[in-house]
């Protein structure tokens, strides 16, 4: 077809308030000039202070719209989000092992910034034996790099050797997201493994504001719509990592507590 845009897709739960999920995947797509499509995993009901209800979306229905898509639509890379539990998980494997849909980006969504948990304890091991092997990219942030690799992190040795450890799960590369919650904190540093081999640490400026909601929701969505454009995995990920820092550093008055990042601000710049 000519002039035929690049299609991405989000599996992930929905966030009654924008500020995260699909919303915020969807809001990160359309500013890196991708067309966003979605299969809608769960839904939350919740605000910038927490989440106060959730639903899981029934198997058949999750079949249905992996269904759709593939009939109809040219995804060239999907990212997935909160998978609630492990029937949810075997579903969207299932559902993204039979369709064509190009690099995968796995958020392996644990704990929401709020602290309520999104992945019952019991899926971890399918998230791990299941999943992960499937992931073209995989980017758990630091709480998330030791629930999956099964260690404490003290240092950037023990950084590397949890990568190094996903990468044998099957994840192919890792974008693990260092800490940010010391004093006096300056700059953020995440630890990216390549499947060449290659590693290297990027580091960003540390922004004191409590408006992070959707920071990893978006990271691993800019990814995924670099990935459709055909952008090389190392540039993706910088680019990615560039997005979200400049959209949590001009914050916007959303809601009360932990608020969206700023779209807006991170879709002006030039990448
Ligand atoms: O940011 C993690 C996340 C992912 N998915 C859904 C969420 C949240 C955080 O609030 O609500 C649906």
């Amino acid at each position: 077809m000519t002039n035929e845009y690049p299609q991405a897709l989000t599996i992930a739960g929905s966030d009654s308030d924008g500020s995260a999920g699909m919303q915020a995947d969807l809001h990160t797509f359309f500013a890196r000039q991708v067309y966003g499509t979605s299969v809608i995993t769960a839904c939350v009901a919740g605000n910038s202070y927490g989440i106060h209800a959730s639903v899981a979306m029934p198997s058949d229905f999750i079949d249905q719209e992996f269904a759709d898509l593939a009939t109809d639509y040219h995804i060239r890379a999907a990212k997935t989000g909160m998978l609630a539990d492990s029937t949810l998980i075997k579903t969207v494997v299932k559902n993204y092992q039979a369709a064509d849909f190009g690099p995968l980006v796995v958020d392996p969504v644990i704990m929401t910034k709020h602290g309520n948990q999104l992945l019952e304890e019991s899926a971890f091991t399918t998230l791990r034996q299941e999943l992960l092997p499937l992931a073209t990219v995989l980017t758990p942030n630091f709480y998330e790099v030791q629930k999956i690799a099964e260690m404490s992190i003290h240092s950037d040795q023990d950084m590397m050797v949890a990568a190094k450890k996903m990468q044998k799960m099957g994840a192919k590369n890792i974008v693990a997201k260092g800490s940010h919650n010391q004093t006096n904190q300056t700059t953020v540093r995440d630890y990216i493994l390549l499947e060449t081999g290659e590693d290297f640490w990027l580091s960003e400026p540390y922004h004191p504001t409590d408006r992070v909601n959707g920071t990893g929701d978006s990271l691993s969505a800019c990814i995924t719509a670099e990935l459709a454009k055909g952008t090389p995995m190392k540039r993706a990920i910088e680019i990615a990592k560039q997005f979200v820092n400049t959209a949590i550093g001009q914050p916007i008055e959303v809601g009360h507590k932990f608020g969206p990042i700023n779209h807006w601000a991170a879709q002006k710049r030039n990448f």
